[in-house]
């Protein structure tokens, strides 16, 4: 019964350190949502994978991963060299369309700017 008692505690308790983890988390990811003209390299992926801009808008891509990433259009037609944790890198896109990209470095990390 003790153990019964004191487990479930456990878990509530574990259930609300999660909960004041998650929220600064989650607090963070919507004001991301919001930045329509923002991308992040985060955990060895673009976020978001897929981002839609109207033309002439200028994209910022930010490193927030310790390991260096890029941003290397698949055409060419944009590249930003290896950019450290927190570095940033800006292109505007002025011609509507679909440009794919990807990180050199991890070529497994591809994503997509739509311009409208
Ligand atoms: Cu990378």
């Amino acid at each position: 019964m003790l153990m019964k008692t004191s487990g479930r505690n456990l878990i509530d308790a574990l259930a609300a350190a999660m909960l004041f983890a998650a929220a600064p988390i989650s607090v963070i990811g919507i004001a991301d949502a919001h930045e329509a003209n923002s991308v992040v390299m985060k955990n060895f992926d673009f976020s978001p994978m897929s981002l839609t801009v109207k033309a002439g808008t200028s994209v910022t891509w930010q490193n927030m991963d310790g390991e260096p990433h890029t941003v290397t259009s698949v055409d060419g037609l944009f590249r930003s060299g290896a950019l450290d944790q927190n570095d940033k890198y800006t292109f505007k896109f002025v011609k509507s369309g679909t440009y794919k990209y990807l990180c050199s470095i991890h070529p497994r990390m591809m994503a997509a700017i739509i311009v409208k």
